[in-house]
């Protein structure tokens, strides 16, 4: 939907104007809104309007509503699945300028930030208290609360702590039609109907804007152990984390990678890679105990016998971590790839990645494919290079894999524009028409993001 095909109209901007001010109603060089991280998907919003408060986006939204006006919410703008993609017509809602941050309650554990608030500024806050918030991956300097809820963003911690949806104690949001709810107070306990917030994790933009939140802490521990290992082979990596993860209940992190992406890395970045293997097992524990001598113990009786570095201090972790954390730039520099975040069943996972090579080297014996991923949460990242960036072939290959295995075809970035024909991979008709179902009650005009996670 959109009434503004041919450019906005004036009396709409101004509209716009009235309520954020001139300086925040952008109508030309919107480029670095209206293309996504990967560059793959590229669109042309009309307008990006930048609003500082709640008030304001409801009157955003009103008018966007009166005008008949499709809205695309967008935050940091890393997602990797083209959420945020605007035609020609279309407002982007900026939300970095709601950026109230705290204060931190350390009594409930508890934080209220702004949705454009980024996940670092939160890990920071938290951690002059002696607390932590679980949420931590690669874009976490530019990655917003907000787009992590919309996306209900995993990354390294799930293991321990799950994702977004489970730190996400109270929400606000403004419904298309600038309605706001408001459900805040954090209670624990609160079984007082639908859960609003859930709802509104992974809803990618789809419901309406979440402006704020109430997010979960924990106790931040004293001593952080990381542990590469160099293994023979991806169920190696599989039987030692399922090994780790009975004895150790401090394990935060286990990343799995293959020496063609660490190569990568390395040469990008000039990071060194300590030792050569041909999988790579990337451990991180916390906790407030010195851990290193039980996991050399823990190891020695499991038979490991690959090479293996440990590192507690803050630049030594760094070093290991960006091996596993500089993956997504350093294929960037080689292409534009097509992306896959997947889950399968962990004890599908080396025969997963297999036949996943396979088929597309069967499709395209030239494409280069980088594996790498969230090992204890069988959510992999397949990367491939080498397809043009409209060219659908490679994703329908890897998709229908994934369906083989009844597996997810979204683990953690959303269905986007990017994936949302092969939804039904993963989804059964009855689930989609509920969801439908729910969208078209909050959101009977379908303004809110309508390139995102439905066909149309
Ligand atoms: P955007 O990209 O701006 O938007 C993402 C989606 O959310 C869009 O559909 C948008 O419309 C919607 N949205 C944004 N803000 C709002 C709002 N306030 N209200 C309603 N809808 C909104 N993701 C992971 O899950 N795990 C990882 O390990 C991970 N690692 C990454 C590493 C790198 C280097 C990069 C570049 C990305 C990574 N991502 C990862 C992907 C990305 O960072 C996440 O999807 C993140 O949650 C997006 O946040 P954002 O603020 O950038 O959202
Ligand atoms: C990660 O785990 C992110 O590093 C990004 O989810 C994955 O670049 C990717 O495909
Ligand atoms: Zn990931």
């Amino acid at each position: 939907m959109t009434g503004q095909e041919n450019g906005p109209n004036s009396e709409f901007v101004e509209g716009l104007q009235r309520v954020v001010g001139v300086d925040h109603v952008l109508t030309s060089d919107l480029s670095s809104y209206g293309t996504d991280w990967t560059g793959r998907f590229i669109g042309s919003p009309s307008v990006v309007v930048r609003p500082a408060t709640t008030s304001e986006v409801s009157q955003v939204l009103q008018l966007c509503s009166k005008h008949n006006v499709a809205v695309v919410p967008q935050g940091g703008n890393t997602g990797l699945v083209g959420g945020t993609v605007a035609d020609k017509g279309h407002v982007i809602v900026s939300t970095r300028r709601l950026n109230s941050l705290g204060p931190v309650d350390a009594v409930s554990q508890q934080i209220s930030v702004g949705a454009g608030v980024t996940v670092e500024q939160v890990h920071e806050a938290s951690k002059i208290h002696g607390l932590r918030y679980a949420v931590d991956f690669g874009a976490r300097g530019s990655a917003t609360i907000g787009g992590t809820i919309a996306t209900n963003a995993g990354g390294i911690n799930v293991l321990r702590f799950g994702s977004t949806r489970h730190q996400v104690v109270g929400i606000e949001a403004v419904l298309p039609n600038g309605d706001v709810i408001e459900h805040m107070a954090g209670l624990m306990k609160d079984n007082t109907g639908y859960d609003l917030a859930s709802l509104m994790c992974g809803s990618e933009g789809t419901l309406g804007i979440v402006t704020a939140a109430r997010l979960r802490l924990l106790p931040l521990h004293s001593t952080k152990t990381t542990v590469l290992l160099g293994c023979d082979s991806t169920q190696e990596v599989v039987n030692v984390v399922q090994g780790i993860r009975q004895q150790f209940d401090s394990l935060d992190a286990a990343e799995l990678f293959y020496a063609d992406g660490a190569n990568l890395v390395a040469q990008a970045f000039n990071v060194a890679i300590p030792f050569t293997a041909s999988v790579y097992l990337l451990l991180e524990f916390s906790a407030d105990v010195d851990l290193a001598s039980d996991i050399e113990r823990h190891l020695v009786q499991s038979n490991f016998s690959g090479s293996s570095a440990v590192a507690q201090d803050e630049i030594g972790r760094s070093r290991l971590w960006r091996l596993r954390e500089e993956h997504t730039a350093a294929i960037s520099t080689h292409g534009v790839p097509h992306k896959f975040d997947v889950t399968v069943a962990v004890s599908d996972l080396s025969e997963f990645i297999g036949k996943t090579r396979q088929r597309i080297f069967e499709t395209h014996a030239d494409w280069t494919v980088f594996i790498f991923g969230h090992a204890a949460d069988g959510n992999m990242h397949v990367n491939v290079l080498g397809p043009s960036a409209t060219d659908e072939l490679v994703d329908e290959v890897v998709l229908q894999v994934v369906g083989e295995f009844n597996g997810s075809i979204s683990a953690e970035h959303g269905i986007g524009s990017a994936k949302k024909k092969w939804l039904s991979l993963s989804r059964s008709h009855n689930e989609i028409a509920m969801m439908k179902a729910i969208k078209g009650a909050i959101d009977p005009q379908g303004m809110m993001n309508p390139n995102t996670l439905f066909v149309t």
